[in-house]
């Protein structure tokens, strides 16, 4: 399997702790791949029309789109209800957990192409405030949620760790430590993992 990759997408980043949690990282080979906001890319649109990464590529040319739906493809090949519980109230609160997690992560990116990509001229601070308003109200519901933070490993937890990084490589003033104290004891401990280690972003 081939997976589209970026060392500083928190997508993609999710999907490779993941990988490595699952014991598959062995079978996937990493493509070094680069989407630019506001630059077309007709090679990579072929393969997703939405110009996103990561994407998986099965070994029969197969496309899995979409980090959510990659995390449940490899759980299921390692077994299912690894990272993702397999049915019942566990099952649909890791996944609502995971979607909320995802939000704020669009949100992020949102706001890091509106206020560090696009041209000064024409930013909307408004617009940009709204979404890293957000994010950040997601994470004051996380660090409401102590069982979250306690419970064996899920994708949830995995992607909050990925957003706690995105923050710290791209909004490192934001003072997400001093507001979420219980998030940066979570995030500690995640960091005590190899796979978050490795996969931290690299220097912004
Ligand atoms: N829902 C997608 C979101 C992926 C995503 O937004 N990836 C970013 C990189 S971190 C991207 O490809 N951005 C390029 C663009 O939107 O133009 C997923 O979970 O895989």
């Amino acid at each position: 399997m081939k997976l589209t990759f970026s060392p500083a997408s928190p997508f993609a980043r999710k999907v490779r702790i993941a990988a490595i949690e699952l014991g598959l990282i062995d079978k996937i080979e990493f493509v070094p791949t680069t989407v630019v906001p506001g630059q077309p890319n007709d090679e990579y649109s072929k393969i997703h029309p939405l110009k996103k990464l990561p994407v998986l590529i099965l070994d029969n040319g197969d496309v899995i789109l979409d980090s959510c739906v990659i995390v449940e493809y490899l759980d299921e090949l390692a077994g299912g209800g690894k990272l993702i519980p397999a049915s019942g109230a566990a099952r649909w609160k890791v996944k609502s957990d995971h979607s909320l997690l995802q939000g704020m992560l669009d949100s992020m990116l949102l706001c890091r192409y509106e206020n560090m990509v696009r041209p000064e001229g024409s930013r909307w601070k408004a617009w940009s405030d709204d979404h890293w308003n957000r994010a950040w109200r997601g994470m004051a519901r996380f660090e409401q949620q102590a069982d979250m933070l306690s419970r064996p490993l899920d994708i949830s937890q995995i992607a909050l760790t990925c957003v706690l990084g995105y923050a710290d490589f791209r909004f490192a003033d934001c003072g997400w430590r001093k507001s979420y104290p219980r998030l940066d004891t979570f995030h500690q401990k995640m960091l005590e993992r190899p796979s978050v280690k490795i996969s931290m972003p690299p220097a912004a």
